[in-house]
């Protein structure tokens, strides 16, 4: 195919693409024209649409909308094309030892889907359209207006020690009061809801969905329930708040900001009605070399607590922003140049520097967020993957943190304490094995724990189990065990008095099990027909707190 037909053909999706939004369809659900090309494999329109949808659903979050690599390698047709179409459907079925899942072997994709996917992926990727306030405002619902919202709460639950469940295949939220492991309410999110973050009086619950949709739930409500929304991206994983007091406590619960993956951009949003405010373009050059990329996406979003500011990594320009909302009609930002690859990342224990993966490079990078600087980066291990991160005072070495990895089973601890311990800060310290390949891991100043999953493990019975391991004896390595026989583990949280922990099993029929931290048995295991493919979990007090 020469290059000027390959233009065309991707205007042509452009606008198809562009059109199909203005009728208000979800980028997921779109049906493009598909043409065929010389050598290139053909698929029906129908076929097309549901590879799209495949993609969006599996592939994107790793690969990039435009297939320009990021957590996966970039995908170029004209190198597909190179491979057999048996090869590439193997791959997508059987995943890679690089951490690559096995859609088929999960279960996600038959071996059709995996075949018609190797097709797809032989044809250019299509461009999907932009989305500007005009079209964020049309979805916006202020379902119960602020003035109509209670002034106190109306029930007896402890909100600082409720937790917000994702039930991610269904859509869905789930409240669940800490003390008591009751259901308190379920909403209606975005599709594949990603994360929770609560706003910084604890009041609402913020969700974000992996179609854009952003939701806010009242948690003082005698049933909490979803009082706005709107949807300002066709793709995203990440939403936080405003957090800084200031003098007069202005942007407590002003703003809230999302990141997008598509279209490249973030979105401030009022933090009260979800009235969207303004939309800052991603679309920039990378760190490095400094050459244009056309979607550099919004990972990880952390609110600072010390200055009206958001710490904004920009993943495959390797650049955090700090975005000043103070004034949002003359915004000032710090663009620091880190790593590329950003992905997840948090506060170390000051809550002064971002510690942030750039997991392809297997590096954290380290911003002080005072100084508005970059600090260092060092390697790890394969593929970082912190989720917000762990901090916590080693008998030897000080304030340390932790990271997980993506694709290998270990944990590595490094110095976070540079005032206190400049010998130690930012060197690795200690490396322990897992139980394999993980997501997360975390823990809580009042516990002498740190727990680990390994979410990723290729085999059954070792994505099940969980590690702990104990921080004044951290060289007795971890302790493993298998927790469930169905589904894998998934991600930790702390109730707010640092005794307790919640684990997801993953899997259509969800279960959470709630583990005694000192003990490490189990206090209770939270199971119903509602608690569909519970993913992440958040306990309010420790999410305004950023306590982890
Ligand atoms: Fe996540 C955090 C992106 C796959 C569950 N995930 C994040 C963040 C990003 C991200 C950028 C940081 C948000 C922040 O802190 O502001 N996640 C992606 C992907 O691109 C990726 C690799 C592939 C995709 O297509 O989405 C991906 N993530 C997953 C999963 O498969 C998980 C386990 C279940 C799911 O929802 O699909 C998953 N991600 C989570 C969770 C967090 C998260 C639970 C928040 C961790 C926390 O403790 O706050």
């Amino acid at each position: 195919m020469s290059e000027r037909t390959r233009t065309s053909r991707q205007r042509l999706f452009a606008r198809g693409l562009a059109l199909a939004l203005s009728a208000g369809v979800a980028l997921a659900s779109l049906g493009l024209a598909a043409g065929a090309f010389a050598a290139a494999p053909t698929l029906s329109d129908e076929q097309f649409k549901d590879a799209q949808f495949i993609y969006f659903d599996r592939c994107s979050g790793c690969h990039g909308t435009l297939r320009k690599g990021a957590t996966g390698p970039a995908i170029n047709d004209e190198e597909m094309l190179k491979q057999k179409l048996s090869k590439l459907e193997e791959t997508i079925f059987e995943g890679t030892d690089a951490g690559m899942p096995g859609w088929g072997r999960t279960g996600d994709l038959t071996q059709d889907q995996a075949k018609l996917m190797s097709k797809f992926l032989q044809l250019p990727a299509p461009i999907p359209p932009e989305m500007g306030l005009k079209e964020m405002k049309a979805s916006w619902k202020v379902k119960v207006p602020v003035a109509e919202r209670p002034k106190k709460q109306q029930h007896d639950y402890d909100i600082d020690n409720m937790f917000g469940v994702i039930l991610r295949d269904a859509g869905k939220g789930a409240f669940i009061d800490g003390d008591s492991k009751e259901l308190v309410s379920i909403v209606d999110t975005g599709y594949a809801v990603h994360i929770f973050r609560a706003s910084a009086t604890g009041r609402y619950f913020y969700t974000i969905g992996r179609d854009g949709k952003v939701t806010m739930t009242d948690l003082y409500a005698k049933k909490p329930a979803v009082v706005a929304e709107a949807r300002v991206c066709l793709d995203a994983r990440s939403v936080d708040v405003s957090k800084y007091k200031g003098p007069k406590g202005d942007f407590i619960d002003k703003y809230a900001l999302v990141g997008c993956y598509w279209p490249p951009q973030m979105v401030v949003l009022d933090g009260q009605t979800l009235e969207p405010l303004k939309v800052i373009s991603t679309r920039s050059s990378t760190y490095d070399t400094n050459e244009y990329h056309p979607e550099p996406r919004v990972a990880t979003i952390v609110a600072s607590h010390h200055d009206p500011e958001w710490v904004v990594a920009i993943k495959e320009t390797g650049m955090v922003w700090l975005v000043d909302y103070s004034d949002l009609d003359n915004l000032s930002m710090t663009q620091i140049a880190t790593e590329r690859f950003l992905h997840d990342g948090g506060w170390d224990a000051t809550k002064r520097y971002l510690l942030i993966a750039a997991n392809m490079r297997d590096q954290i990078a380290v911003v002080d967020t005072k100084e508005k600087k970059f600090v260092t980066k060092f390697e790890t291990g394969v593929k970082p993957h912190p989720g917000r991160g762990a901090n916590w005072d080693d008998p030897k070495y000080g304030p340390v943190s932790a990271t997980t990895h993506l694709g290998e089973g270990l944990i590595v601890v490094y110095g976070s304490d540079p005032a206190g311990h400049p010998e130690h800060a930012w060197k690795v310290l200690r490396e322990e094995e897992t139980g394999g390949p993980g997501l997360f891991l975390k823990t809580h100043p009042n516990s002498n724990h740190v727990w680990t999953d390994a979410t990723l493990a290729k085999d059954e019975g070792d994505n099940q189990q969980i590690c702990v391991f104990k921080k004044d004896d951290f060289d007795a390595g971890a302790n493993c065990w298998q927790a469930t026989d169905r589904g894998k583990i998934v991600h930790f949280e702390y109730n707010k008095a640092g005794d307790e922990v919640w684990t997801a099993v993953w899997d259509k029929d969800g279960e959470i099990i709630v583990y005694d931290d000192k003990t490490l048995e189990v206090k209770k295991r939270i199971k119903g027909d509602w608690l569909v493919s519970p993913t992440g979990k958040w306990n309010v007090y420790n999410t305004v707190h950023d306590v982890y």
